[in-house]
Order: structure tokens, then C-alpha cells, then sequence
């Protein structure tokens, strides 16, 4: 059964959606946004370009003094209301992000929006408790650090959590007393130009926070190579991410890259197969497999491996496919006819390569969902050199491949230059401690995968990313720079 559309979203849906800039109305040129679930347009938003970056990058320098210059109490307060107000729209928010990204709506309700939110109270409390200055103990001087915001922060983001994304980004830059320009993605701005609203209601300052929708190629490289922006956050792929740290560079401007990554599962012998089964085949299907972290190398070892593919295979048929707004759905459709068209060539190109299907998926038709860009799951197995094991898909799929020793399967984590998340499963604690520590990533879980928490530290290294990560006080304090202020003293 389909959830009734909120009614202040089908106003916010009828007209079209103009940039977030200040107080200004902006809208020279628009492009539709298409629903997933069933390829119709869901809005009409404003596109722009050097021009519109221009514009959000003074208001948000405009904003700057006044923001920055709340004590950090004052600030946390306004943060705050803004997420009792966020949380007050929350059901509007999971509905918009459902019907943008296809994702079911239990996923938007009950991870995407709360989890954003609380982003918000998190990095508000983190605020009131830091250190803004340190004294030194250097003979000769009386002597401290000082930190300071930055100014106006720029931000570009993915399409596959775009609230939870954004919300990661900008409440540890917002709470550190920095303003914000973003360029959501253009295939899934709306909970973001939502939100923008959302912040004006709830009493942010006008300018405070920007929100520019345009294409990577034009708002995005204006904004990354934007003189007048003090530091970039950039979430996305590993390609763009490394043109994104050129530009970036040119302007000697710090920048914190978030990017892809094919994440692996390390499965001993001793694991409750049904348990990890099922709880692997769930990594797959959460958000269509569009998830950067999740599990998309499955290492099993030999002696369990049968047994172990049999029972996902079990599970992954009986995955309830159909549109985001369903409340049966547990998997929506890919983000896009592009997206779902790369997942396509990716497994052709797989199989050609010599992959065997397991679970053969592929392009579906749920019913009540026609035009909608649906794939069923696919698990494939064969050799570790193929395409599907070494690249990214992003889709509901997982490569299969067995090991028969610790130090085999950490070779075979290792391979790729991807750095950003892997699972050891065992119910030998002291083993899965001292496999993942062999293993070269940011993240690296036991007997769960896809684990977040705020305070736990999250980030990529090698092509996954650099800079920080997010979600810890870390992330605060990446926000502040950091100034010596010196006397000598006799
Ligand atoms: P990308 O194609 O890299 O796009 C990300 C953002 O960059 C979009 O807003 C895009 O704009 C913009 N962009 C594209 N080219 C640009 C350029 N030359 N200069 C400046 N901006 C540019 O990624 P995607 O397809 O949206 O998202 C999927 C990728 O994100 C995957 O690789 C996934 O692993 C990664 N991801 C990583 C994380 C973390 S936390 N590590 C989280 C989520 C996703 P338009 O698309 O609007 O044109």
C-alpha cells in the first residue's frame, strides 16, 4: 500500500523549485526531476552555473560575521531548534527522499531522516564542549593555539543518501561557525532544497546555509575552483574526487574527499551461516546496493561456502521488490535509467569476462510499477580479477570468491586500492580482531557490516578517500583552523 503524499509536499512538488540563495529567488534555466520508482516527473527545478555559485558564495560570506561571531552556546541553540523543526517535518522529509532516490520508505523513516537529524544535536553538543582555545607550555612565551571557522564551505554530494549525506556534511561545519554552499546531486536535490526551507522556518540566519542545484560539469567545477571558498567537502565517486582535489588544489584550499569503495566480507568457517547469510544479503539490497561502504566481495571460506551461497540465494529471491512509497517494498528501484543501464554493462562485461551467475537478476517489472528502472539481485562467482570484483557496481550485487586461510583472505582484501569499509565474520573474536587489523581500510567491522554511530569515526584512505572522515568530534574540529597566538615573556 502506498503512503498518502504529505500535502506540503505536493505544493512543494507543483512549482517549480528555485536555488536557496539568501533571500533570493533564482531560476534562469530548470530541468525535471524523474521519480525512479515509475519514470514520471516528480518537480521542476533551477539549474545553475558559475553565475548562481557566484551568488551563494557572497551570501554566504555575507552571513559569515554574524554567524561565526554567535558564542558557541548561541549557536548550538539555534542548531538545535532547527532540528526539533527538521524533526517536526520528518514524515515530509522520508516521503521526499523515498520518491527521489526509490529507496523504501521504512529505510528514509527509519534511517535517512532520523539518523540526519540527530547529525544535527550530535555535532550541536560536540560545539559546546570544545577546546576554541589551548594554552602552551613552551619556556619563554605565554602562548596558545586559537581556532577559528573558516568561512564559507562548499559541499557536493552524491545521489544515493542525500539528506543523510548532507546532514553529515554541514552540521559539523555549521556548529564549528562556518556558512555553507551545497550542490546536491542533480538527479536527487529535493530534501535538500527541502531543508534549506526547512532552516529559514526554523530560524538559521538568511545565507547561512546555500543550496545551488546544476550539473557536476558546470555548478560543480565553479564551486570546487571557487577562490573565494576557504574549504570543500566533496562525497561521491573516486574520479570526480580526484579532480575535485585538483581543483582544489589550485587554490590551496583544504578539501576532505569521501569516495567509492568495493567493500569485502571475510566469512570464516565457524560463522551461524544463516545469520551472516542473511545479514549479507541485506547489505545488498539496502538502497538498491547503491551504498558506497556496503559488502560487495563476498570471501567464504571453502568449507562453508555451498551451504552459505544457498541460503542468500534463498533470500535475495524473496527480496519484496517494488516502488520507494510501498510499505511491503524492501528494495526500490536504481537511482536512474542512466545508473541502471551501468549496472547492466557491468555484469554483461562481468560474465563475459568469465563470471558464473549464481542468481541470475537482472531487469524487473514489479507489479503496479511500470517505467520504474528495477533490477532483482544478482550474486555472481569466478576468479578475483574479473571486473565485478575489482570495480564499483553499485547495484544489488555481491562477487563471490572462497579462501581457505587468514592470511588468503587478507591478500584478497588488500588487492584493491579501494580503502573504505570491510566485515570479518567469525564467532572467534580473537581471530576476527586480528584479521581486521591486517586489513587496509577506514572502517573495518566485526560480524556486522554497514555500522554507523555518531562519535564513530567514519572515512576512506588510498582511492576511498582522505581528509578526515565524518561523524566524530574529529569532524568539528576539521572545521576550525588553527591560529598560535605568542608573547615572550623575561
Ligand atoms: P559522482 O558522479 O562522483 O558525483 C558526485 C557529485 O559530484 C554530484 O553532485 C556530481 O554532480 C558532482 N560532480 C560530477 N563531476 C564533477 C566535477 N567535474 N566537478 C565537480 N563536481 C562534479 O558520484 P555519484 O554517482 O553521484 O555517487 C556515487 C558515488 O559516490 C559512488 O562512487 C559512491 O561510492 C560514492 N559515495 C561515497 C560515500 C562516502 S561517505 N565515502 C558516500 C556516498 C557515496 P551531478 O551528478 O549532479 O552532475
Amino acid at each position: 500500500m502506498n503512503s498518502e503524499i504529505h500535502a506540503n509536499l505536493r505544493e512543494f512538488l507543483a512549482r517549480p523549485i528555485p536555488h536557496h540563495i539568501g533571500d533570493q529567488v533564482r531560476m534562469t534555466a530548470t530541468a525535471q526531476v524523474v521519480n525512479p520508482s515509475d519514470g514520471s516527473v516528480l518537480a521542476e527545478v533551477a539549474m545553475g552555473e558559475s553565475a548562481e555559485i557566484d551568488l551563494a558564495v557572497a551570501c554566504a560570506e555575507k552571513a559569515f560575521p554574524a554567524w561565526s561571531a554567535l558564542s558557541p552556546n548561541a549557536r548550538s541553540i539555534l542548531l538545535c531548534r532547527f532540528a526539533d523543526a527538521l524533526e517536526k517535518h520528518a514524515s515530509e522529509l522520508a516521503q521526499l527522499e523515498s520518491l527521489d532516490v526509490g529507496k523504501p520508505i521504512s529505510a528514509s523513516e527509519g534511517f535517512d531522516v532520523p539518523f540526519g537529524i540527530e547529525c544535527f544535536r550530535y555535532f550541536a553538543g560536540v560545539s559546546t564542549l570544545a577546546r576554541y582555545s589551548t594554552p602552551l607550555d613552551v619556556t619563554g612565551f605565554e602562548a596558545r593555539i586559537w581556532r577559528v571557522p573558516y568561512g564559507p564551505c562548499a559541499f557536493i554530494l552524491p545521489w544515493n543518501f542525500p539528506l543523510t549525506l548532507l546532514c553529515w556534511g554541514i552540521a559539523p561545519a555549521l556548529a564549528a561557525g562556518n556558512t555553507v554552499v551545497v550542490k546536491p546531486s542533480q538527479v536527487t536535490p529535493l530534501t535538500t532544497l527541502y531543508l534549506a526551507q526547512i532552516a529559514l522556518e526554523a530560524g538559521l540566519p538568511s545565507g547561512v546555509i546555500n543550496v545551488i542545484v546544476g550539473s557536476g560539469a558546470k555548478a560543480g567545477v565553479a564551486l570546487s575552483s571557487h577562490p573565494r571558498i576557504k574549504r570543500m567537502a566533496f562525497t561521491g565517486s573516486s574520479l570526480v574526487g580526484k579532480t575535485i582535489g585538483e581543483l582544489c588544489g589550485r587554490n590551496l584550499a583544504p578539501c576532505k574527499l569521501e569516495l567509492g569503495g568495493k567493500g569485502a566480507a571475510v566469512v570464516f568457517e565457524d560463522v551461524d551461516i544463516d545469520s551472516c547469510a542473511t545479514q549479507l544479503a541485506g547489505a545488498i539490497t539496502m538502497n538498491t546496493g547503491q551504498v558506497c561502504c556496503t559488502a560487495t566481495r563476498w570471501m567464504i571460506h571453502e568449507n562453508i561456502y555451498d551451504r552459505f551461497v544457498d541460503k542468500a540465494v534463498d533470500v535475495l529471491k524473496h527480496t519484496k521488490i517494488g516502488p520507494g512509497l510501498n510499505r511491503d517494498t524492501q528494495m526500490g528501484p536504481l537511482v536512474s535509467k542512466v545508473h541502471r543501464q551501468l549496472v547492466l554493462d557491468y555484469l554483461d562485461r562481468g560474465k563475459e569476462g568469465g563470471a558464473r551467475a549464481v542468481l541470475d537478476g537482472g531487469v524487473v517489472e514489479p507489479p503496479n510499477a511500470a517505467n520504474g528502472f528495477y533490477v532483482a539481485p544478482v550474486l555472481l562467482e569466478g576468479t578475483d580479477d574479473n571486473v565485478c570484483c575489482r570495480e564499483e557496481i553499485f547495484g544489488p550485487c555481491a562477487y563471490l570468491t572462497r579462501f581457505t586461510d587468514e592470511d588468503h583472505a587478507v591478500l584478497g582484501v588488500n588487492k584493491l586500492a579501494y580503502g573504505l569499509a570491510n566485515s570479518v565474520w567469525s564467532a572467534d573474536l580473537s581471530r576476527a580482531n586480528r584479521v581486521t587489523e591486517r586489513l587496509v581500510a577506514g572502517n573495518n567491522w566485526i560480524n556486522g557490516h554497514n555500522l554507523f554511530a555518531y562519535g564513530l569515526p567514519y572515512g576512506g584512505v588510498n582511492l576511498s578517500g582522505m581528509g578526515g572522515g565524518v561523524n566524530s568530534p574529529e569532524t568539528f574540529y576539521d572545521y576550525l583552523r588553527m591560529q598560535t597566538i605568542a608573547r615572550p615573556i623575561s
